[in-house]
């Protein structure tokens, strides 16, 4: 990055994303389940022993705050798929859902997801 400028991750845009690149099929993928919105992937880091990413397929967004009315629809459907996911996973006795916005709460890929987090005893404030 240029001197006195420092890169963050919101440089890169959405589409540029390894997550745009995973729906495109330029990054092979397994998914855990895909409709025509929504892809579930597990994540590479797992902070629990269920750790699943739910991305929108079509809606190139970065940011919470650059969707549009046009993404309602989408957007919906990741909370309605991340249900149905805890339910045929067995995991309704408890997990997290998260979505990180911007560099404080770490957002580390600009391409908007939802972590569908079980399987371990959560604590309550988040860290
Ligand atoms: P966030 O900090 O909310 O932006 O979360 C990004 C998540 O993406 C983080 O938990 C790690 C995960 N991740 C990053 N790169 C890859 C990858 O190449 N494959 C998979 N499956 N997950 C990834």
């Amino acid at each position: 990055s240029k001197e006195g400028v420092s890169s963050s991750v919101f440089d890169t845009p959405p589409s540029d994303t390894i997550f745009a690149k995973m729906i495109r099929g330029e990054i092979k993928v397994d998914p855990v389940y895909q409709d025509d919105h929504v892809i579930v992937l597990k994540d590479i880091n797992p902070q629990a022993p269920t750790h699943l990413l739910l991305l929108p397929k079509k809606a190139q967004i970065g940011l919470l705050r650059n969707a549009s009315e046009s993404d309602a629809e989408t957007l919906g459907r990741l909370l309605t798929v991340a249900g149905n996911l805890a339910k045929e996973h067995n995991l309704e006795e408890g997990y997290r859902l998260v979505i990180n916005q911007g560099t404080k709460s770490q957002q580390s890929v600009n391409y908007l997801h939802v972590h569908l987090l079980s399987g371990r005893q959560f604590s309550w404030p988040p860290g």
